[in-house]
């Protein structure tokens, strides 16, 4: 019998994506929505409503040097109102931001609270991987947080690491989604 040459055509594997899941906390207003829908659409708009109990941004994107990515995020409303809705979230997700408002002291301050509830609903795990994101990096003038004040102190707290974005300008961003795809995957 004459051997034939396969002529079955193997395709590529389809890569699969790494899977990371974030969950996104902070006060109300700083700018969580934004964000996220900046990362997620390239996509801003002045006077975003705010969130009802939370939503969900999902977005898969390469990677240099991890490859594909598909990366999850919880956006968590800031009303105290909604604890319920949002200790669901803590225990699933891989990494947790802590979003503040660079010019609104109070919302810088409010950081340790949002530990706390984190904590005592099941997100133990994600005190090593908090990622502090200091928003509205384009207002600088009416700063009421000094960028070394924000670095010095996640620093000494252990966090992953201190990051200054604009959600309207789109600044930090990108820096921010690599630096952690590449570091929790
Ligand atoms: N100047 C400036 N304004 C921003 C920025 N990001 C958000 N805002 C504005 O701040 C307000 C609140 O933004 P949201 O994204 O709704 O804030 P949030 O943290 O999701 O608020 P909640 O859903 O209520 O918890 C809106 O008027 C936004 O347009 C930014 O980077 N720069
Ligand atoms: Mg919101």
């Amino acid at each position: 019998m004459v051997e034939r040459p396969s002529t079955r055509i193997v395709p590529d594997p389809i890569p699969e994506a790494l899977k990371l899941k974030v969950v996104v906390v902070g006060d109300q207003a700083v700018g969580k929505t934004s964000l996220l829908k900046r990362f997620a659409t390239g996509t801003y708009q002045d006077g975003e409503e705010k969130t009802i109990g939370s939503d969900f941004f999902s977005k898969q994107y390469k990677v240099t040097p991890k490859g594909l990515v598909q990366i999850t995020l919880w956006d968590l409303s800031g009303d105290p109102s909604y604890i319920d809705v949002r200790n669901e979230f803590y225990k699933e997700s891989q990494v947790l931001f802590i979003v503040f408002d660079i010019t609104n002291r109070k919302s810088f301050d409010a950081i340790d609270m949002w530990l706390r509830e984190v904590s005592k609903y099941g997100g133990d795990h994600l005190q090593g991987a908090c990622v502090i994101v200091g928003n509205k990096g384009d207002l600088k003038g009416k700063r009421a947080v000094q960028k070394d004040e924000g670095e010095n102190w996640a620093k000494q707290r252990g966090f992953f690491g201190y990051y200054e974005v604009s959600a309207q300008t789109g600044d930090g961003v990108p820096a921010l989604f690599n630096d952690v795809a590449n570091n929790f995957l």
